[in-house]
């Protein structure tokens, strides 16, 4: 509707409400993320808001995308965060319908419709629920995570507020799509999957999928009762032809079913055991709450994250998006080495970067790279500034359609190319923080004298503390985690999550490589067992805590 024409907008007080800071609002690897009870203590949320108001200059004048996975208090964070976008004098917000939008697609929203940014609520794989994680975290108007420039100054702005701006204003109605008003904001609700559908029909042979599904092929997606469900329906069932059915737990719920989202072999297990058992399907893939992870698995194999970014950066030219070729690749630095081997072989550029989708965005931006990815099940390309689950199934489908190969073969042909990377990770969840601090301060105190120690995964050749001087605008990230490099190729990295919310996460990377075809075979377990040794060698985390073992091993 022209602006002369639309019916006179109701004039709403603005109200400031006093707030004084909250501790511990640091925003971590990927946003602020806690336990949803502390996020719905009055003022919590509205506090983060306000800081991110902040830290970008305020909010007046500006068109936003909002939307979350659909856990358990995205509804009401919406409406909180709409009345002080209003409040703000913001423009206009832009919403998924029912509150719903994947990570991806937001990110994708966000530049197609040129905003300033947006803000994403969501813990990824973390459990919903009232006694379980949400998260929120805003999105640059690259469609990318705030940089470290922009979350320092969102956490600067926590520590010295004094309240915020909101209306008193009844909730609007996300189910209906179209333009409304709060005060002089439009918010405008929009179909969370079809814009995003468009782009995934630019990027891949869809005819080439729909004759692999027509030739008697068959998969299974599992959205895990997350934001991909509506996405995976219309694309996999709807535009590819695929038959019904094959979107399993396809309906979003606030808790996730009682699950974890997230995809990997433990939470997504009856996927695996499906995979590995009698009448297992050609392909399957699942992916987490928020739709940017994704796990990848075929007929009676388990492709590893690391594997998967090397396979994709190995094939993708073979599919429409990226038939001109790769400009270069990245991996965060705990990924394992697979993709760079490719790289190599290609002559590619390939850079090393910290854990965090957001080191990703000005190699990107800076058309560095077109592909990228990283260990914790995130895979992604110049399509958008996230991760993308389903944009990774649909990579490998074109792939599968158009070589005629199966996974395995994909997999093998691979290895007999460029060797194999064995990897796995190994997670010691909810540990007390002053242990696994003082874990990792002793082993970074004995990194210098390690070179030259001979442990079973072989001779240390060298043992550093990784940090990164990002090529593009030059800003450097120290502290992100402790390396220790063998003669054997093999590897080890610790470090410590940003992405949990209680007490402290500590991650060991695993990694061994060969390029000896007689050993392509053997299981993780067999090939990583030197490397596991070594690890509780160097960080005697089992000891410290008391713990057996991992609480989770990917
Ligand atoms: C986030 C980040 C990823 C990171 C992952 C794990 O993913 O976007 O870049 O690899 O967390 O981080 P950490 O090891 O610090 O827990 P997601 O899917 O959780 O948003």
């Amino acid at each position: 509707m022209p602006p002369a024409t639309r019916p006179k907008v109701r004039a709403v007080q603005t109200v400031t409400i006093k707030s004084t800071p909250i501790d511990g609002q640091k925003p971590g690897t990927s946003g602020l993320r806690k336990k949803t009870r502390v996020f719905m203590q009055p003022g919590y949320l509205e506090n983060f808001v306000q800081a991110i108001w902040q830290g970008i200059g305020g909010p007046k004048g500006k068109t936003f995308v909002v939307g979350g996975d659909g856990r358990f208090f995205n509804d009401s964070a919406i409406q909180i965060i709409l009345r002080m976008a209003a409040a703000g004098q913001a423009t206009r917000v832009i919403v998924g319908q029912n509150g719903l939008l994947s990570t991806p697609a937001a990110s994708h929203l966000i530049r197609l419709r040129g905003t300033d940014g947006g803000i994403i609520l969501s813990a990824s794989h973390n459990p919903g629920g009232p006694d379980e994680d949400f998260g929120i975290k805003f999105n640059m108007a690259n469609g990318g995570p705030a940089n470290e420039t922009l979350t320092d100054r969102i956490f600067a702005a926590t520590q010295t507020i004094t309240g915020y701006d909101t209306l008193q204003t009844p909730d609007i109605d996300l189910a209906r799509l179209g333009e409304t008003h709060l005060g002089d904001m439009v918010v405008e609700v929009v179909d969370p999957v079809t814009d995003y559908a468009a782009l995934m029909e630019t990027l891949f042979d869809f005819d080439a999928i729909r004759g692999w599904f027509q030739s008697g092929h068959n998969m299974r997606f599992d959205a895990m009762h997350a934001v991909t469900g509506p996405y995976a329906k219309e694309i996999l069932e709807r535009r590819l032809g695929a038959p019904k059915g094959t979107v399993l737990n396809a309906t979003p719920l606030p808790d996730f079913g009682g699950g974890h989202p997230d995809p990997n072999p433990i939470w997504a297990k009856p996927l695996v055991d499906m995979v590995m058992g009698a009448d297992a399907p050609d392909f399957a893939a699942a992916s987490d709450g928020d739709g940017d992870r994704n796990m990848i698995l075929g007929r009676g194999v388990y492709v590893t994250p690391s594997d998967s970014l090397a396979v994709l950066a190995a094939n993708a030219h073979l599919t429409p998006g990226y038939a001109a070729g790769l400009v270069g690749v990245a991996r965060s630095m705990p990924t394992s080495g697979a993709v760079d081997r490719v790289a190599k072989a290609r002559g590619m550029a390939c850079f090393e970067t910290p854990t965090g989708w957001k080191f990703f965005g000005n190699l990107l931006d800076d058309r560095r790279i077109t592909l990228c990815g990283e260990e914790s099940a995130g895979t992604g390309s110049n399509h958008v500034r996230e991760k993308d689950g389903l944009w990774a199934v649909l990579l490998w489908l074109n792939i599968l359609a158009t070589t005629g190969q199966s996974v395995t073969t994909l997999l093998a042909d691979h290895w007999r190319a460029f060797g194999r990377n064995f990897y796995s990770r190994h997670d010691y969840e909810a540990v007390d923080s002053d242990t696994a601090t003082d874990l990792m301060n002793g082993l970074r105190a004995k990194l210098a004298t390690l070179p030259g120690q001979s442990l079973s995964a072989g001779q240390i050749v060298d043992a550093d503390e990784f940090a990164y001087d990002d090529p593009v605008d030059g800003s450097r990230s120290a502290g992100q985690g402790l390396r220790v490099m063998f003669d054997t190729g093999a590897r080890l990295v610790f470090r410590l999550s940003g992405t949990g919310t209680e007490g402290a996460t500590i991650r060991v990377y695993l990694e061994a490589f060969t390029d000896d075809p007689a050993r392509f075979g053997d299981t993780p377990e067999t090939a990583l067992s030197a490397i596991i040794d070594s690890a509780e060698t160097l960080m005697p985390i089992k000891s410290a805590t008391g713990r057996k073992g991992p609480d989770v091993t990917t």
